[in-house]
């Protein structure tokens, strides 16, 4: 398999974080990862849009050469193929709050984040939109106080002891705020503390570069 990915882009990242957490846990997956250059624009030429017609990255390309191209996907594929130490575990009650816990965080703040961060000092180049930073800075506020509240039980990481795809998710889209050089976690020292104790893991040190 191959991962079309580009290292600073937060869905790519999430999928990286992500095979190497599976891999620190002893899942090699063998999985190629190609840098498609998206300041040059290479993800809006023929070659990438022959992979992915919407021209974004990720994109997993299949061992039967087709491709998936929704990050979410690509892992949710990932855990049925390799369902020996799969990141979703539990009850069903477990695994629903664990998803329940990612889709906030893409939602409500991965998306914001990411158009934040090119608002305020766009790595593509986009004009600078203070209005637009301010309100989407102000939109953050709920679901950064419900991210503080969870950890608020003493819990190490966002679903508990083990590593789930919400910290996957929610470390991409950090690295690109730290990229643009803002901080959105104001006064919120437990996310603080996720935030360094996230960013030790191995799995991180291997995959972050900012
Ligand atoms: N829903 C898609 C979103 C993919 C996406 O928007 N990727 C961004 C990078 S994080 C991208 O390729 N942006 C370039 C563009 O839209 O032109 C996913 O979860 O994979």
């Amino acid at each position: 398999m191959k991962l079309y990915m580009v290292p600073l882009a937060p869905n790519p990242t999430k999928v990286m974080l992500y095979i190497a957490e599976r891999e620190q846990l002893g899942t090699y997956m063998d999985i190629e990862q190609i840098v498609v250059n998206t300041v040059k624009g290479r993800h809006k030429e023929p070659e990438h849009l022959a992979r992915n017609p919407f021209g974004t990255v990720p994109a997993l390309e299949l061992d039967d050469g087709t491709y998936l191209m929704e990050s979410l996907a690509i892992i949710a594929y990932l855990e049925d193929k390799f369902p020996d130490g799969s990141l979703l575990r539990g009850s069903p009650e477990d695994k629903a709050r664990a998803h329940d816990v990612e889709r906030v965080i893409d939602l409500r703040i991965a998306g914001p984040m990411g158009a934040y961060g090119h608002a305020k000092n766009s790595p593509l180049g986009r004009p600078p939109d203070p209005e637009k930073a301010a309100q989407l800075q102000a939109n953050l506020q709920t679901p950064l106080d419900y991210l503080e509240s969870l950890l608020s039980d003493g819990r190490p990481l966002l679903l508990g002891n083990e590593v789930s795809i919400a910290d996957c998710t929610l470390q991409a889209s950090l690295q690109f705020i730290r990229y643009v050089e803002a901080d959105l976690f104001g006064d919120r020292p437990l996310l603080r503390d996720w935030d360094e104790r996230y960013r030790a893991r191995p799995a991180a040190q291997q995959v972050l570069r900012w």
